[in-house]
């Protein structure tokens, strides 16, 4: 029993060292471009880390939209943006990533509504709180933080190759965390529920994620569709408070002294959708904002086929209706 306190203080004192350094060794994104007459689509951009980069492009000029499954968070959150930006042209949409249907319906509007996409910010997620299987009989936990954003992404992917051009092209930027050097692949038993421990299922969320990063930036090689992953690094915001282990409150208060704001959380989504030299780089793993590497798996290329080949079947989009989505290239 001591030996499992003192281990776990062990842990929270290291957690605390490391935020405290990330904190201070945090870089800031320092483009001053404007997105005048540019659109951009922050999913989750209703709080923490989402909210502060929804906030950052309608300072900008954009034209953001936010989205999120709750509506009187989502128009909250719109009102701050458009309070604390003094830009009026802040859009709402509910979006439950943890639904297809909802996520084939908000794609919809978006195709049939938005002239232009410029950037998409796939920042939605959550901790891992609790395991069961959604209507559509996937993984909870795996289907909100990535085969809703995967299926998001390819819906959206006309919209993306049609705005960007050789000067200007499109981003996709997904927010993983340094959890997915833990994630696994196994392709058997990837969206089993019960299987998993709850902190495994968020680190295979957020590897197949960033291997999809690297796939699609692969088949997106031809366009001007860049596609990047980033790292926040550790940031004090409420997604320790669905931990739902009794400290969650406690941990969110001690992390939100001790570790990076979401306003300093937000910078590497913000600097490779905005710098010059991050466009250079695509299917890549950005760390506060700097050049990275990712987990060693992700650059297999057989398992990223495969990874791809499996979410595509999860999700239900079969080789004719993916194919329509990349026509265009
Ligand atoms: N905080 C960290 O230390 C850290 C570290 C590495 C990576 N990250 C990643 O950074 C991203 C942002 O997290 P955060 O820390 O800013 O957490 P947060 O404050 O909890 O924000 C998460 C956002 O995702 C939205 N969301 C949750 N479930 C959704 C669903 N089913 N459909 C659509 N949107 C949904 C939330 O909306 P509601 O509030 O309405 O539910 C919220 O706006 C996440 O992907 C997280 O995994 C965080
Ligand atoms: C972002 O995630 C989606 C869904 O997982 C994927 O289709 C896309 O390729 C990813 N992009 C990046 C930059 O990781
Ligand atoms: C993925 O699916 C495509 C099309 O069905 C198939 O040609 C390919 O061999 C598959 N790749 C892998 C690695 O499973
Ligand atoms: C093990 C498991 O839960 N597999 C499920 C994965 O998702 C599909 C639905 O797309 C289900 O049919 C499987 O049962």
């Amino acid at each position: 029993m001591s030996f499992i306190v003192i281990l776990i203080e062990l842990i929270v004192f290291g957690a605390m060292c490391i935020g405290l350094h990330q904190k201070n060794t945090n870089r800031f994104s320092k483009s001053k471009k404007r997105f005048d007459g540019k659109t951009v689509l922050v999913t989750g951009g209703t709080s923490g880390m989402g909210l502060e980069i929804a906030t950052d492009f309608a300072c900008r000029g954009a034209r953001v939209i936010v989205a999120c499954p709750f509506v009187d968070e989502g128009t909250r959150g719109e009102k701050v943006i458009i309070e604390r930006s003094g830009n009026q042209n802040v859009a709402f949409k509910v979006l439950d990533l943890a639904s297809l249907d909802s996520v084939r319906k908000f794609a919809a509007d978006i195709i049939n509504t938005e002239d232009r996409l410029d950037i998409l910010i796939n920042n939605a997620g959550i901790a891992p709180h609790s395991d069961f299987k959604t209507a559509d009989g996937l993984n909870f936990v795996m289907q909100v933080n990535y085969f809703g954003t995967f299926l998001l992404t390819i819906l959206l992917l006309p919209l993306l190759i049609k705005t960007g051009s050789p000067s200007e092209p499109s981003k996709i930027a997904n927010v993983s965390s340094i959890l997915h050097r833990l994630g696994q692949i196994d392709l058997e038993n990837i969206n089993r529920t019960n299987y998993w421990y709850r902190l495994q299922l968020y680190c295979n969320s957020k590897l197949w994620l960033v291997m999809f990063g690297r796939e699609l930036s692969r088949r997106l090689k031809d366009s001007n569709v860049i596609v990047n992953n980033v790292d926040p690094g550790v940031v004090g915001t409420n997604i320790f408070q669905s931990l739902n282990i009794g400290i969650g409150a406690f941990l969110t208060y001690i992390f939100g002294i001790l570790f990076k704001r979401p306003y300093e959380g937000a910078q590497t989504a913000i600097y490779v959708s905005t710098s010059e030299t991050a466009g250079k780089f695509s299917g890549e793993y950005f760390q506060n904002c700097v050049l990275s590497k990712a987990s060693d798996k992700v650059y297999n290329d057989d398992l990223l086929k495969k990874v791809w080949n499996e979410s595509l079947k999860l999700v239900g989009i079969n080789n004719e209706e993916c194919e329509e989505y990349f026509k265009s290239l």
